[in-house]
């Protein structure tokens, strides 16, 4: 296994976590162990409901003034999720309802108390007379001619229709090869293991609204709510402590949160809400529910021509913020070819609204879903021609000599030996072996591989951002670098700390650069009043934009080091450089703490030759592309299904991935199991189902299954490292990674299984129930 040249505390080392010191002694802060004088505790009452115009609302006499509805949040607007995309629609998402409900777990009103269990009671007492309408459950439903419309001033029930094609109908003419499939992904949740919580709380001394929300891009937050509550955005300081856990659920901004900034603004006291587990499964943001129709056309060989696309996409009442309802689909119809080539390609997508909640992006953003269908789609097309999966897979991706390459939909993969890493995992996983020996284990089990090849665009650069048309998310970052008076560094950076290791991996970028030694090292991020701008932790771009920034900051900060260094030891500023924690020239050294008396204590005694910017620097960035820099990676899968119960096991689980210079292999490696424990949730339990009604029948986690340790494999992982050419350091992300490929290649591995029976499934979760069906469907009658 490489491990990227560890050199001390730099790019390559496995360092220690310095976040995990408070993590590990219980010493970590979250929204719900803040103590505050005077905190009251709020509760939502949610719809019962999924569609309903409310035709009462009414307050218990008693506590009338610690409930409240819609009007009475005065001067707060609707979350209004802008977006420059033509033929987008735009959705008015109240803070409490006002007159209508749209899905079950809607907020309607609030009550605040002493503890959240009195504000819980509280809501008991509130009454709401309904008049129910039809709900709209499925995409399907949503499209039908004489659907009930959730906003009607649309006219349909559709928040975008996008269209591509590059002329597809010449060359499916004349394909002699094709296979269509039909493919699902369930509904999912997201389960961060801290849920959303916000406290804010008025500072009366800084006249400014101060919010501790659990959040990965507090600088949006910031923008959000000041949108929404009519404050400047210099009142308003989002400072969030430690959070537990994002995957995208916390880039949104949420009602509860605008209605608690609300509380406290208002009242200039504190105010807390945190959602509980429930909240989450029946209230919050939904993921992954896709619905792919593919046909695709290949030559005799397996060799892709053509693919003509249909993908659906259940986008729930309302846009989120600030991504809206429909960066999934787009996503989705943009990602679909994957790491191959492809010359034709046609897809419509359609963003559906219905009565369920928002949809949001969710680690991997629409690609686990698009991995599930193009790597299915592959293994089709094998099976039609007759080879192994593995090398028609291997003959269409995008091989090494062609990179850089531009693909169909205008992705420019950076660099790397795609083919080589699904090769390296082919003979992980051991397939030859596997084919000489028996289908079935000596229980009677089915035995199969599975490959799943993809992409993983990080860090989209400001021109993505900006034709996806969201006028509040730019995509550059920028960051501070500071020596202290006694020879300490610390860094500011507007981006969080969610779990992912920033702390560790910005100080192992400035250390690079300047060589102080990690542990003098401190890392500040993500509070607007003390960091620059940042837009945020997701769509793996951290240690890419953020990283940059730091590194480029530390770079200004090490060349004013060596500017006072050669001072002192009277050389030229080329002559000096920094080994074992100190700065050298020839033989003479001195401390950076000498640097830094130096230049904040006798700056009397340096001469004008001396740089007089100072020791620290604000650095912003984005890499040289716009379209960002792409990881990739193979994962294989070996499993057993049991036909009789439906049960899959998984016998070995190998990934071959590439994310570019690694900064701490140690934390790639937990990013890509934490992500591939997400993936096979997503492949074998996690699902939110609705009934016609579009009432969630998923509303404990005894209904829905999250994997833990008894239900993970040993992931065996191989790191490729090829530089980005236009990152610094040649960096590329890894955060969601992990999560990409776990469906494609456990649903591909399912189906090997069972291809002497016939069978295949075309569903996640592959559930024992689904694998049963699919079964039996296969059984000639
Ligand atoms: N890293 C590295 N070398 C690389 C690439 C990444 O050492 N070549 C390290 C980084 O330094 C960082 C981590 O891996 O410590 C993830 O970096 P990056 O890929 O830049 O991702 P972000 O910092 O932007 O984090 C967000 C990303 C996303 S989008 C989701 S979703 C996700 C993820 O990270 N959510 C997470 N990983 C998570 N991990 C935890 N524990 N919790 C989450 O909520
Ligand atoms: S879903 Mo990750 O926060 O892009």
């Amino acid at each position: 296994m490489s491990s990227g040249g560890a050199v001390g505390e730099g790019i390559g080392a496995r360092a220690q976590r310095k976040e995990d010191a408070r993590h590990l002694r219980g010493r970590g802060r979250f929204v719900g162990d803040i103590h505050m004088p005077g905190l009251r505790e709020v509760a939502f009452l949610r719809s019962p409901i999924a569609h309903a115009k409310i035709l009462s609302k009414t307050k218990s006499p008693d506590h009338a003034v610690d409930t409240f509805f819609s009007d009475d949040l005065v001067g707060v607007a609707p979350i209004v999720t802008r977006s420059s995309i033509p033929g987008y629609k735009v959705s008015q998402y109240p803070i409490l309802a006002t007159d209508k409900v749209r899905f079950v777990g809607e907020p309607i009103a609030m009550c605040v108390a002493k503890s959240r269990a009195i504000a819980e009671d509280l809501i008991e007492q509130v009454e709401i007379g309904y008049d129910e309408l039809p709900a709209v459950a499925s995409c399907a439903g949503g499209r039908r001619d004489n659907a009930e419309l959730l906003h009607p001033e649309w006219g349909d029930n559709l928040f975008l229709e996008t269209f591509f094609d590059s002329g597809v109908d010449e060359v499916i003419a004349r394909a002699p090869i094709s296979v269509e499939l039909e493919m699902s992904c369930a509904r999912q949740t997201m389960h961060p293991m801290e849920g959303k919580g916000v406290l804010a709380w008025w500072d009366d001394r800084a006249d400014q609204l101060v919010v501790h929300t659990s959040t990965q891009v507090p600088h949006l937050i910031r923008a959000g709510l000041a949108e929404c509550l009519g404050i400047a955005q210099a009142q308003i300081r989002v400072a969030p402590p430690d959070v537990g856990g994002g995957f995208g659920y916390k880039c949104l901004l949420q009602p509860e949160e605008v209605a608690v900034a609300w509380l406290a603004a208002t009242f200039k006291k504190p105010f807390r809400w945190t959602e509980d587990r429930r909240e989450h499964l029946v209230a919050g943001a939904n993921a992954r529910q896709h619905e792919y129709h593919i046909k695709a056309y290949a030559d005799t060989q397996g060799r892709l021509l053509a693919l003509d696309a249909e993908v659906s996409v259940d986008t729930g009442a309302y846009s989120v913020w600030p991504f809206t309802a429909c960066l999934e689909a787009a996503q989705a119809g943009g990602n679909l070819p994957g790491p191959y080539r492809l010359a034709a390609y046609r897809c419509r997508t359609y963003s559906v609204a219905t009565n369920k909640p928002p949809f949001a992006p969710y680690r991997g953003v629409a690609r686990p879903g698009v991995c599930f269908a193009m790597e299915q789609v592959i293994d089709a097309i094998a099976q039609k021609v007759d080879r192994e999966a593995w090398e028609v897979r291997r003959d269409n991706l995008v091989p090494a000599s062609a990179m850089p390459y531009t693909n169909i939909t205008n992705k420019h993969y950076d660099s790397g030996d795609y083919p080589e890493a699904l090769v390296a995992a082919k003979n992980m996983i051991g397939l030859e072996a596997f084919r000489a020996g028996p289908r079935r284990d000596d229980r009677g089990r089915y035995l199969g591989i599975g490959f799943a090849s993809f992409t993983e665009q990080s860090a989209h650069g400001t021109k993505v951002f900006a034709s996806w048309g969201l006028p509040l998310v730019p995509g550059f970052d920028q960051a501070h670098v500071k020596l202290t008076p006694d020879g300490a560094l610390e860094i500011a950076a507007g981006i969080h700390t969610i779990g992912q290791g920033l702390e560790t991996t910005l100080a192992q970028i400035a250390h690079e650069q300047t060589r102080v030694p990690l542990k003098h090292i401190r890392v500040t991020l993500g509070d607007t009043a003390m960091t620059p701008f940042s837009t945020g932790a997701y769509a793996s771009r951290g240690i890419v934009m953020s990283g940059g920034a730091v590194s480029r900051a530390a770079e200004v900060v090490a060349g004013r080091i060596k500017s006072i260094a050669a001072h002192l030891l009277q050389v030229e500023p080329a002559a000096v450089g920094f080994a074992e924690g100190r700065i050298f020239a020839a033989n003479a050294s001195v401390s950076y703490e000498d640097i830094g008396r130096a230049w904040y204590l006798r700056p009397d005694q340096l001469p004008e030759t001396v740089n007089t910017a100072g020791l620290e620097a604000t650095e912003g960035y984005k890499p040289d592309v716009d379209t960002g820099v792409f990881s990739y990676a193979t994962h294989a899968v070996r499993l057993a299904v049991d036909a009789e119960t439906g049960l899959v096991e998984i016998l070995d689980y190998a990934i071959v991935e590439d994310c570019g210079r690694m900064v701490n292999p140690m934390i790639v490696e937990g990013q890509t199991y934490g992500g591939a424990a997400q993936g096979i949730g997503t492949a074998l339990f996690e699902e939110s189902p609705y009934d016609d009604n579009a009432q969630p029948l998923a509303s404990t986690l005894l209904d829905y299954i999250l994997p833990g340790p008894t239900e993970l494999p040993s992931f065996r992982i191989d790191h490729r490292e090829t530089l980005s050419p236009y990152s610094a350091h040649g960096i590329k992300g890894v955060g969601e990674g992990g999560a990409i490929a776990p469906p494609a290649a456990i649903v591909n591995a399912i189906n090997d299984a069972l291809s002497p029976l016939n069978a295949a499934i075309r569903q996640v979760p592959a559930s024992p129930r689904r694998i049963r069906e699919a079964i039996r469907r296969a059984r000639p009658s």
